[in-house]
């Protein structure tokens, strides 16, 4: 494995107990470096390996769409793992407490954490470090390039980071060693207890409310094997229409790690007959804008506010603070899909409905809460809640990122200024009808056609 995925967090002395592997942002077992990593330092120090999972009491308004998404997915995942001679464990509670004590008990000899730039996790590594005083380490183990190897600094643009990653690309997209059969058993065999698991998420006993996409990572690579034998191939120019099949889907995946990216850019690279310029604008999205997104969040601990965002954005959403609102919606409305266009509660309906909004969709929803929130502040609240509570793939730097590109003009330049909009760019529904059938799409979501 490439050195450069690891940097060291904790330096304190080895115990003689397992080597543990904190798995949060990178649930599964294939193509994860953390894992295989930490693999690598069992085996030379001849210790079980164990994986251990934290359930977390709150996690950024995850819900139950999500809890049972992630959760089928560490089920499947625990029984892999036995068949590796892997333990896998999950724990309940607050996770810098939880990993700390566990390691203490189990007087772990190297902990393995994964690359995870949001300020929870950093937080919860901030205390875990002062907590247990042992040895330990960071890989990332979601982006292709690293992200402190991407770049030391927060770029201001794909057009800034895009050359950065396409240099270091034929470095780290290398295909995956197999994960082998672990030689030494973990101490005792890991006892889940998934009821009390499910009861903790509170979901125990529920169903999930939507139709929920397959979880875990053999649905995914599923997932994988299906857009490249056919939505890659009209990718480029099909992906902005939302009545296509064009995209991929496997953010859910991607955004729980029961896929790596690695993994779909390697795959997607092999492609045969994918068409031209397909491949290259797949490749843009699933590693240059989402490591950019990765980039911003970890320097920049503002990602999800206004302070987040450039002088001439804040200044331009400042100076059209007084604009006079056509419509102006509370959270509810919009969360209720009640808004006077159709179009967007279609939008908002397939977030509900599916756990998902198409991309393109993604884009004019944001933008409209914008103009149609009373200020800045409460639309990107507003968008941030909407995005955190009801995509499966929320909670997320793209997430973020994607939000806060849409209102506050991040790497993104200025436009022509107009209402409430100063200078950030703006999106209306003619534009949608020159891209794609918005009756089509309208009439998909809300079941009636419109005039
Ligand atoms: P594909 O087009 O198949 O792309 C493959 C992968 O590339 C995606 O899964 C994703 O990981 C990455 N990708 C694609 N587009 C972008 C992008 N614009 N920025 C960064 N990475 C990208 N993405 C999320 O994963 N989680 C979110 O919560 C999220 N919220 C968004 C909110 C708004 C307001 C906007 C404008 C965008 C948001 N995105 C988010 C980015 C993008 O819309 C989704 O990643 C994409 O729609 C996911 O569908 P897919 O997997 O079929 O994408
Ligand atoms: N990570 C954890 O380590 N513990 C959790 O309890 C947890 C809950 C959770 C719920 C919804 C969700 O979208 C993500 C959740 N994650 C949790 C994080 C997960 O690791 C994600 O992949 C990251 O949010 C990626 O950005």
């Amino acid at each position: 494995m490439n050195s450069e995925r690891v940097c060291q967090l904790g330096f304190g002395p080895e115990g003689n107990g397992p080597v543990v592997y904190w798995m949060c942002r990178d649930q599964r077992l294939e193509d994860n470096w953390a894992l295989l990593y930490a693999r690598e330092e069992a085996l030379k120090k001849r210790v079980p390996l164990e994986i251990v999972f934290c359930l977390a009491p709150r996690f950024l308004s995850a819900g139950a769409r999500q809890y049972h998404f992630m959760l089928s997915g560490l089920k499947e995942l625990e029984e892999k793992a036995r068949n590796l001679n892997i333990g896998f464990r999950v724990l309940c509670g607050e996770p810098d407490k939880k990993i700390a004590d566990y390691c203490l008990e189990q007087s772990c000899s190297t902990l393995i954490v994964d690359f995870f730039p949001l300020r929870i996790f950093n937080n919860w590594v901030k205390s875990l470090c002062s907590e247990f005083n042992g040895s330990i380490y960071e890989v990332d183990a979601h982006n292709i390039v690293p992200c402190r190897v991407a770049s030391p600094k927060q770029e201001y643009a794909a057009r800034t980071i895009r050359p950065k990653i396409h240099k270091r690309l034929p470095e780290f997209l290398e295909d995956y060693p197999k994960l082998e059969h672990y030689p030494y058993p973990p101490e005792e065999a890991a006892k889940n207890d998934w009821d009390e698991i499910y009861r903790y998420a509170g979901i125990y006993g529920t169903e999930p409310s939507i139709d929920l996409i397959q979880p875990g990572c053999d649905a995914a690579c599923e997932r994988l094997e299906k857009f490249l034998s056919s939505g890659i191939k009209i990718y480029d120019k099909g992906r902005n229409d939302p009545n296509e099949d064009a995209q991929s889907g496997l953010s859910p995946y991607l955004h729980f790690g029961q896929i790596s990216s690695q993994r779909v850019a390697y795959e997607a690279a092999r492609c045969k007959n994918p068409g031209e310029g397909n491949v290259e604008a797949f490749i843009e999205e699933l590693v240059v804008r989402r490591e950019l997104t990765d980039n911003f969040c970890f320097y920049n601990s503002w990602y999800d506010s206004f302070e987040g965002v450039a002088e001439w954005a804040r200044k331009t959403l400042d100076d059209h603070r007084q604009d006079k609102r056509v419509y102006v919606y509370d959270t509810e409305a919009f969360e209720n899909a009640s808004t006077h266009s159709e179009l967007w509660n279609a939008a908002q309906t397939e977030l509900l409905k599916t756990g998902k909004m198409h991309g393109y969709m993604r884009m004019y929803w944001a933008k409209k809460i914008l103009e149609w929130s009373e200020s800045p502040e409460k639309a990107l609240e507003t968008a941030v809640y909407l995005n955190d509570r009801y995509s499966l793939d929320g909670r997320d730097p793209n997430g973020y990122v994607g939000i806060l590109w849409s209102l506050g003009g991040l790497h993104d330049r200025g436009w022509t200024e107009r209402e409430i909009y100063g200078k950030i760019r703006y999106m209306n529904e003619r534009g949608c009808r020159r891209k794609f059938s918005v009756d089509k799409y309208i009439m998909t979501w809300l079941g009636m056609k419109l005039g």
